[in-house]
């Protein structure tokens, strides 16, 4: 594990940028988020798209892009979102990993901030905060910022990382890093768990402030509250018993 901070010194074999887009009833955004990574200023290496058994047009929509380095794999039924980001962390063979959601919540034109820690050989570990930074964020739910912020202080006291933002969906890792994590958790307590494993871990983790194109349940956010307690529960149980 890196320890020393060595600022401005070029990692060997980096960059190879791995994108990976766990997908569930995303016809209405599908392709135009993969249109949006491939626009970004960072050369990627790969898309590994997952579709994870949507009932929607997702699967066929992205078999039929015509994306250069697009990869598509198939859950034949839905497991959730950790389960989509296993199948997708299996097949990986880039050096840096991004996690991009399918909607058009988190904007793939923040790559070259997100990626530039770990370029720098500062980070391994990069979380994009939507509550840090001067990039717009859409005005959505208050009670979602609430429990956002008593999962992220619930982690924090058990990581004693001082994380301002455990549910985003931009986490970016080396993927030396990731290869050591196994993904347990099959729905959105994936996101407190990676937490605990890339603490215990001991990486250097930066985090980013990130833009924020919140959806609102009428145009298809499908958290909620049950996920939250979940959450909570993949906090205790992470940190705690493992
Ligand atoms: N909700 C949900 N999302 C999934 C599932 N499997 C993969 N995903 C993907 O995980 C990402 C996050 O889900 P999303 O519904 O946007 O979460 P939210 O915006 O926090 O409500 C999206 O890219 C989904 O397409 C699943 O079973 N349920
Ligand atoms: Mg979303």
């Amino acid at each position: 594990m890196p320890s020393v901070d060595t600022p401005e010194t070029p990692t060997p074999g980096l960059p190879r940028i791995s994108v990976v887009i766990p997908c569930y009833n995303e016809e209405a955004t599908v392709l135009e988020l993969l249109g949006r990574v491939r626009a970004t200023p960072v050369e990627i290496h790969e898309i590994i798209a997952v579709d994870d058994g949507s009932s929607d047009q997702t699967a066929a929509l992205l078999e039929s892009a015509d994306i250069p380095g697009l990869h598509v794999l198939r859950h034949d039924h839905n497991q959730g979102k950790g389960a989509a980001l296993r199948t997708a962390f299996a097949a990986v063979s880039g050096d840096i990993v991004i996690i991009q959601d399918a909607d058009l919540e988190y904007d793939p034109a923040e790559y070259p901030g997100l990626i530039d820690p770990i370029l720098k050989n500062r980070a391994d570990v990069v979380f994009g905060s939507r509550f840090m930074g001067g990039g717009p964020h859409r005005v959505v739910y208050f009670w979602h910022m609430v429990a956002n912020r008593l999962i992220t202080l619930a982690s924090n006291m058990l990581t004693n990382l001082n994380l301002t933002d455990v549910e985003t969906c931009y986490k970016v890792f080396r993927s030396d890093i990731l290869a050591q994590i196994t993904v347990e958790e099959n729905r959105f307590g994936f996101e407190p768990e990676i937490t605990a494993k890339v603490a215990k871990l001991n990486p250097r983790i930066f985090e980013v402030g990130i833009s924020y194109y919140g959806r609102t349940y009428e145009e298809g956010k499908k958290i909620g509250w049950r996920d939250g307690f979940r959450a909570i529960y993949a906090i205790l149980k992470y940190n705690l018993f493992r």
